[in-house]
């Protein structure tokens, strides 16, 4: 079995972490071929969103601690610039909505890998640490700049340095999460959520994205500036016609993603 299960349904592509026995934790294998489903999310037309989850109780418990220690183990360098860095960057890239679905505990790098994600969802039980501290590491993976923007810089400091659990609930009310979902319903709802995402306007979304990622590193009036122009962009597109059109014929629209 793959360490990565990847299907596309109804313009969702659904990647699943998949080494249950190790809480997902990442070896080099998943992390490459997770790059390699990412690039194919990209360039593949039918796929408008794109969901992550975890296999089993865990989403990922980041960095597979057995791996480095291990003879001919991948190096540190090289599982920043060859493993997580690619990985955050890609997603951020990405000119589709990334929903990370945490559906448990989600440590270390694989904590961070959700928080770069667009929307984050969690199911009631699910939990954030990070994981570095207790280790003698810092927090990777995008985690000192993904981080503080979410939740603040005092709360990012003491939950990068105390290394506490972080339940899901107070995950959603720090701003870590979008929203929490009961266990029992966590699936279908993050899958609900994901499809609806997919029926959007795609380049709109992507350019929503792309906006919104530049605003932390820009003054108001470049801000400004690029939203003009990607509104022009998202104007240029089928979907707002349609869009524009529906809402006068009183009907739902009917999205493209073109
Ligand atoms: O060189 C570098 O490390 C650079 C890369 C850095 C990126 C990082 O991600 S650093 C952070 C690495 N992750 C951690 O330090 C987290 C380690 N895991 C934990 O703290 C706990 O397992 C959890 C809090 C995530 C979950 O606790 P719990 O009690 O639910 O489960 P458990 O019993 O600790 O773990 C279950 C099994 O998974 C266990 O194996 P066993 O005893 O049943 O055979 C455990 O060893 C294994 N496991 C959990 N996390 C990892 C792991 N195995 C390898 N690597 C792991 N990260």
């Amino acid at each position: 079995m793959s360490s990565i299960i990847f299907h596309i349904e109804n313009g969702v592509a659904h990647i699943t972490l998949n080494r249950p026995d190790k809480l997902n934790a990442f070896n080099r294998e998943m992390a490459i071929l997770l790059q390699a489903r990412l690039d194919q999310c990209a360039s593949l037309h039918e796929v408008r969103a794109v969901r992550i989850t975890g296999m089993g109780k865990a989403f990922s418990a980041g960095q597979d601690l057995s791996e480095i220690t291990a003879p001919g183990g991948p190096t540190m360098s090289q599982i920043l610039s060859e493993h997580y860095n690619p990985i955050v960057k890609k997603i951020r890239a990405m000119a589709k909505p990334v929903v990370a679905a945490v559906n448990g505990v989600a440590a270390g790098a694989g904590a961070n890998i959700a928080l770069c994600c667009d929307i984050v969802v969690a199911a009631g039980s699910a939990s954030f640490i990070q994981a570095f501290s207790r280790i003698g590491l810092i927090p990777d993976s995008g985690g000192t700049y993904f981080l503080p923007r979410l939740i603040g810089w005092q709360k990012a400091s003491a939950l990068a340095m105390l290394g506490d659990k972080v339940g899901a609930d107070e995950a959603e009310r720090l701003g870590m999460v979008y929203k929490v979902f009961p266990d029992e319903t966590f699936v279908a709802e993050s899958m609900q959520l994901s499809e609806r995402l997919s029926a959007m306007a795609t380049r709109s979304l992507a350019l929503t994205k792309h906006a919104l990622s530049r605003s932390f590193s820009q003054d108001l009036d470049t801000q400004l500036d690029l939203e003009d122009r990607f509104q022009q962009d998202a104007a240029l597109t089928y979907d707002y016609r349609e869009g524009v059109e529906a809402f006068l014929q009183k009907r739902a629209p009917v999205f493209l993603g073109k």
